[in-house]
């Protein structure tokens, strides 16, 4: 069982998909075990993407994040990093297929409508960044009683 963080960003807001991508999320079978509407800060912005900081699109991304609110969500399941990652599609939507998320609303790399953690470790530094552990309230559904352990 997997956790990994989920950010509906600033555009998925502005052009109200929200209720589209969670529903893509809930029907793939992850639970939504924690959500939260914010308002994202510079710092919290620099500590999330603080791989790119020497990246050139590094300015724009930050700009790009704080500009509005985001929907914050950890996913919990089977394999949930990897699911999420499958549902998003490629970074940059030219490349993703229909199907995707990125594939069917999204035409370029910044406004991307999306974020998932990209491996278990980042997922965890991630969510620990977004929500304090007493926010995220774990649950199971009857259904995962028949799940086949590999
Ligand atoms: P995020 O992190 O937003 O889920 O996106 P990805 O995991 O799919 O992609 P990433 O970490 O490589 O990039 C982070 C973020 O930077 C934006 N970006 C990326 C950009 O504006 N220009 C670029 O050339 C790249 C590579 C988009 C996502």
């Amino acid at each position: 069982m997997q956790r990994t963080l989920v950010l509906l960003k600033p555009d998925s807001v502005q052009r109200g998909l929200l209720g589209e991508l969670i529903s893509r999320i809930e029907r793939r079978g992850l639970r939504l075990v924690a959500m939260k509407l914010i308002q994202v800060n510079e710092t919290l912005a620099r500590q999330h993407y603080s791989d790119h900081i020497t990246k050139p699109f590094f300015p724009g991304l930050v700009k790009f994040i704080t500009s509005g609110p985001l929907l914050a969500i950890v996913t919990e399941g089977e394999n949930a990093v990897k699911i999420i990652r499958s549902l998003m599609g490629p970074t940059d939507p030219k490349d993703a297929p229909p199907g995707t998320i990125r594939g069917d609303f999204a035409t370029s790399v910044g406004p991307n409508l999306i974020h998932g953690s990209d491996s278990v470790d980042s997922a965890t530094r991630e969510i620990s960044l977004f929500f304090s552990p007493d926010e995220i309230i774990s649950y199971t559904r009857d259904i995962e009683k028949w799940i086949i352990e590999s």
